[in-house]
Formats: C-alpha cells, structure tokens, sequence
C-alpha cells in the first residue's frame, strides 16, 4: 500500500501595493510684474557746489610722486604752505599715482568744500585723477582752504605708505 500524502500549503503571499498617485492641477498663475520703467532721478543738485573754484595766488611747492626700488613716496612727503599757495604734483615713476584726502580727516565743512572745489577732474570727493605718465601734473590750489594739516594719499598705494600731508600756516 502506497500512502500519499500531499501536503499542499498555499501561502498567499499578499503583496499590498499602495501607489496611489494623486493628480494634483498644477495652477501657474504667472504675476505679470508690470516694472514700471523707474526715471532715474539723479538729483543734479549739488549742494555742496556752490563752492568756487579759487586759484592760487601765492606760491607753487613741488612734490614729486616717485615709485622705484626704495618704495613709493611723495617727495618731499610733508609740505607747509600759506593760504593762497597751490602744490604742484609731477609724476615721476611708477605710476599711476594720484592724490586723496581722505573726507574723515578734515572736520571743518568750508575747508574740505573749498579743497574739493579747488581740485579738478576729480574721480570722487578730494580725489584726483590718475596720473599715468611722467611728468604729468596735477595742481591744487590752496586759495579759500584756511590753516590746518590735510593729510593726503596715493589710492593705488596707501597700503605701501605713499602718503604725505600739507600744511597750510
Ligand atoms: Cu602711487
């Protein structure tokens, strides 16, 4: 006698599937930015423009603007003048060199009004333009700029201690 035994176990695997993916509308409301064209109103008034130029009337004192292998200076660095005297600056070597008073140090409102005034082609307030070349020159009236010390700097090498002032007795 054969005995058979069958033995048949079904396992339901249940594999639950939920992937139930939501359609969601995407709503694009594209803001139209109407950028009103702004006019720029740039102000043309200067207020501190009513200051004018004053040439000099006395004196000129020469300072040479020297870069070679003994570092970059002006030479002489420390000048004393009288009110009414100008300072002639000649690029020598190793330009560009300009001249900048730094705004901060001169307190009194009329002076630093009257240097800026006194000082052409400026590239910001008390800052002259490059000088590229030798023997370009750049004067600045002392005229109208009252007695006091105006330290001064070369921009492209402040940090190499190009900087000097002048005097005005
Ligand atoms: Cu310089």
């Amino acid at each position: 006698m054969r005995f058979y035994g069958l033995a048949l176990v079904a396992s339901a695997a249940v594999l639950g599937a939920c992937g139930g993916s939501s359609d969601k509308a995407k709503d694009t409301t594209a803001a139209a930015s109407t950028a009103a064209a702004t006019p720029s109103t740039a102000a043309a008034a200067p207020a501190a423009g009513a200051v004018a130029k004053k040439p000099a009337t006395g004196a000129t004192v020469d300072v040479k603007m020297i870069g070679d292998d003994k570092g970059y200076r002006f030479e002489p660095a420390d000048v004393k003048i009288h009110e009414g005297d100008a300072v002639r600056f000649t690029m020598v070597t190793g330009g560009p060199h300009n001249i900048s008073f730094d705004p901060a140090t001169i307190s009194d409102p009329t002076a630093k009004a009257q240097l800026d005034a006194n000082m052409d082609n400026k590239m910001a307030e008390l800052s002259s333009p490059m000088l590229m070349n030798p023997n370009e020159q750049y004067v600045i009236s002392f005229a109208g700029v009252k007695p006091g010390t105006y330290p001064f700097h070369c921009t492209p090498h402040l940090a190499m201690g190009m900087k000097g002032t002048v005097t005005v007795q």
